[in-house]
């Protein structure tokens, strides 16, 4: 039978594609060694995730008979309705003659248009636009003096599964506005699930959850036209912040350079609130989480980040994905700051409770506690990325909560949030959300009810179900709150007198930074008032830096043209914290993008012999050339000058000056492509990527491009030589503090 033999060929292909997969998957059997490759060249699907198959899909008449075939995924050689009838076609509806009307009794065409019609699901709220992956946690052992929880036990694997987001735009928003990012992993420990939902911030604009609908009603675009989009440069966000002073903390990390991460791996993850640990002796300590990347903490510069947005909306997305095919696992340690649980909960006067405020490293250590591994992509973006449901109330043994105001709030409202946007009650059942503990747990029915639960009696106490299931003690591994004593008070709707002081952490904050950092903060603020319309905001949004400090306040005020207000307090006392500049520190350089410009006049062995290095180095090398033509055989172009834009190269190696191709103008001019005959392209290239303070590598033929481009061949970070393997390698050097630092404050390309 020709069909049969045609299913067979497809089996054959798809087990042949499954090997193939599976070789591209690090530690798998026969997986080549890790090598990054090129990003954006076309991957295979990775294999599922077997801890995450379909929920068991036995049918009600008990026939299902378990095994693959019963699972509800997609499998067999025939297109199939959802009820499994085969078809014949799926092209034509079912119509009363070739040209005659389409007939109601085609349930085909009604059940594809139908579903389809149904396919989207509310995005969430806030943190719309996400990208995920799996992964595992290890723990280390070293938090067994403050916590029973199971998975931070010395050498316990865990899987896990994390989703990075913006918080304001929409699904489709672009991945390098300026916002804070969210952070949130769930593990899937042997006791339930604990779901760490974090940021990229450790602080937050309010301090009470009853204020989040404020600050996001003013974050979001404006309401009459629904603009900007996952932007904070409007009036009712500096309208919101100016007022509410609370908000100044976050809002000062949102301008400094953490409000736009150069990617998702290279990003810090807090737990924000303060938690609760408790020991196997039911001893208690006060804790805050850290995230601390492998890659170091690294950031884009304003300007890249408004071309990605253009450019390539989905940087961030895609940066993490390639990076994890690529087999540059991202990771990050898990760290622990612990406090005393003392009746106050404070900790050298900073108020445990208030979550707009830090605790300095340097005042209380992070230990770190575990490694986490990102070590494959989501198979599908809907099913997992978007499905997955965190709540910080998914708490594990050993874990436990403060009475953060803000943290109070959310308990509530991730749990409610997944009611609208999963529809209904039965979201842990969806596989990414499944725990991968045994559940008990006597919730029925509902929409979207996936389990044919047996037994009569889903009620405690019974006789029926023999009184099953039962309850667990401590040494089961019982969730059992912390008996925290509560001091007997009156109800108020107010805050403690400490959540008054606004001002001495974003002191602390913005004297923590480099200059080169300060100064970024104070372009961004201007960038984001000058955005503003109504010049009372803006002069209230001077107010309050005035109370940060005098040159920040000055230098904003200068960029606006406006005078410079007064402080309403004391300026605040406050020591800086090394720990939170992200400059002066070495990093690791792999899976660092180097663009190596070259033409058809460049010689090949040169380029093998540059991208080679590249590749040792652990970095990916992505050729540019004027057109797509190979420039040897095993020399495909990655890039042309057309498609290539400095934001997606962390360096640049120049190999021969490009003649003059056509521009997006079609000029084939040399005289109008500036004072060499360079290609205009490579000069904007070149000239952004020196802007920016990429290192710059360059054979000595490659002169006239500095020219072209206003490079000053003597500035640090601008390598010529010869031996252009020796020039990657100290290009990779550089790239271990991100940026050449000191070429900052940017020089003005000037025609
Ligand atoms: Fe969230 N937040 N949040 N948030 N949040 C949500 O839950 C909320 C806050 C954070 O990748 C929502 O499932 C309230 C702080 C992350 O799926 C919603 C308050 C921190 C994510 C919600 C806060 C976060 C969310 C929207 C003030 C850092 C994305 C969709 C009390 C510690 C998780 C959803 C993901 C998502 C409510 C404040 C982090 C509406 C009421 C502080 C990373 O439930």
């Amino acid at each position: 039978n020709p069909v049969h033999k045609l299913v067979d060929a497809v089996a054959d292909a798809v087990s042949d594609r499954r090997d193939r997969d599976r070789s591209h998957v690090p530690g798998a059997p026969g997986a080549e060694p890790a090598q990054v490759a090129e990003p954006t060249e076309p991957r295979a699907p990775l294999p599922t995730k077997p801890d995450q198959g379909a929920p068991d899909t036995v049918s009600a008449t008990g026939r299902g008979g378990g095994g693959a075939a019963d699972v509800r995924a997609q499998n067999g050689g025939y297109l199939t309705t959802a009820q499994g009838a085969r078809l014949p076609d799926s092209d034509h509806s079912l119509k009363a003659g070739p040209r005659g009307p389409v007939l109601l009794q085609d349930h085909h065409l009604r059940e594809k248009i139908t579903h389809f019609d149904h396919e989207r699901i509310p995005e969430r709220v806030v943190h719309a636009r996400g990208a995920a992956a799996h992964g595992v946690f290890r723990g280390y052992g070293t938090a067994g003096a403050v916590t029973r929880a199971a998975f931070l036990a010395e050498g316990v694997e865990t899987p896990v599964f994390v989703r990075f987001s913006t918080v304001l735009g929409s699904r489709g928003s672009a991945d390098t506005v300026r916002d804070t990012r969210g952070f949130a992993t769930k593990f899937y420990t042997t006791d339930g699930v604990f779901d760490l939902v974090g940021n990229n911030i450790p602080v937050f604009f309010i301090q009470d959850a009853i204020k989040f609908p404020d600050v996001v009603h003013a974050a979001k675009p404006h309401p009459d036209r629904e603009i900007p989009q996952a932007q904070s440069a409007h009036d009712t966000f500096w309208d919101f912040v100016s007022l509410h002073t609370e908000a100044t903390h976050h809002t000062l990390w949102n301008m400094s350079d953490r409000g736009i991460p150069r990617s998702y791996r290279m990003m810090e993850g807090f737990g924000v609130h303060t938690f609760r640990l408790v020991n196997a002796e039911g001893a208690s300590a006060l804790v805050k989480f850290h995230w601390k990347p492998r890659l170091g903490v690294h950031s884009l510069v304003w300007e890249e980040a408004q071309l990605i947005a253009g450019m390539d909306p989905d940087f961030h997305r895609r940066d993490l994905a390639d990076a994890i095919e690529a087999g540059a696992l991202p990771q990050w340690e898990l760290g622990i700051q612990t406090f005393p649980d003392s009746p106050e909960q404070t900790f050298q006067g900073i108020d445990l409770l208030d979550p707009t405020k830090i605790v300095p490293e340097e005042l209380a250590p992070v230990q770190p506690v575990g490694l986490m591994t990102l070590t494959a992509n989501p198979t599908n973006f809907f099913a997992e990325t978007e499905q997955v449901a965190f709540h910080p109330g998914h708490l594990v043994p050993g874990i436990d909560i403060t009475d953060d105001p803000l943290l109070s709030g959310r308990l509530f409202s991730y749990l409610d949030t997944q009611i609208t946007r999963l529809g209904g009650p039965n979201f842990a059942q969806i596989p990414i959300n499944r725990t991968h503990a045994p559940v008990n747990d006597m919730l029925r029915d509902g929409f979207h009810q996936d389990a044919v639960h047996g037994g009569v009696a889903p009620y405690k106490p019974n006789s029926l179900d023999g009184g099953c299931p039962f309850f667990a003690g401590g040494t089961e591994h019982a969730y059992i709150e912390h008996p925290t004593p509560i001091a007997a008070a009156s109800k108020v709707r107010e805050a403690p007198a400490s959540f008054a002081d606004h001002f001495t952490q974003p002191r602390l904050f913005w004297l923590s930074l480099t200059s080169v950092e300060q100064q970024h903060v104070i372009a961004a603020y201007t960038f984001e008032l000058s955005k503003v319309y109504e010049p009372a905001i803006r002069e209230r949004t001077l107010g309050v830096l005035a109370n940060v400090d005098p040159t920040l306040c000055a230098e904003v005020a200068a960029g606006l043209g406006l005078p410079t207000p007064e402080p309403t307090v004391a300026l605040p006392q406050a020591e800086p914290s090394p720990a939170l500049s992200q400059l002066g520190a070495e990093w690791p350089a792999e899976g660092r993008v180097i663009g190596i410009v070259a033409d058809p006049t460049s010689d090949a062995g040169l380029v093998r012999e540059v991208r080679d290095a590249v590749r040792r180095a652990g970095m990916t090398a992505l050729v540019v050339a004027p057109t797509g033509a190979p420039l040897a055989d095993d020399l495909p172009v990655q890039r042309t000058f057309a498609a290539a834009r400095s934001v997606e190269f962390d360096a640049l190696v120049l190999l021969a000056t490009p003649a003059p191709g056509v521009d997006d103008h079609g000029a084939r001019d040399a005289k109008s492509n500036g004072p060499s005959a360079v290609d205009s392209r490579v000069a904007l290239l070149v000239n952004e990527a020196y802007r920016h303070a990429k290192p710059l590598g360059g054979h000595p033929g490659a002169r006239a491009v500095w020219t072209a481009a206003w490079v000053d061949p003597q500035a640090p970070g601008v390598l010529t030589g010869e031996d252009l393997a020796e020039v990657v390698a100290r290009l990779a050097g550089l790239l271990g503090a991100h940026r050449v630092w000191d070429r900052f404050p940017a020089p003005i390309a000037r025609p």
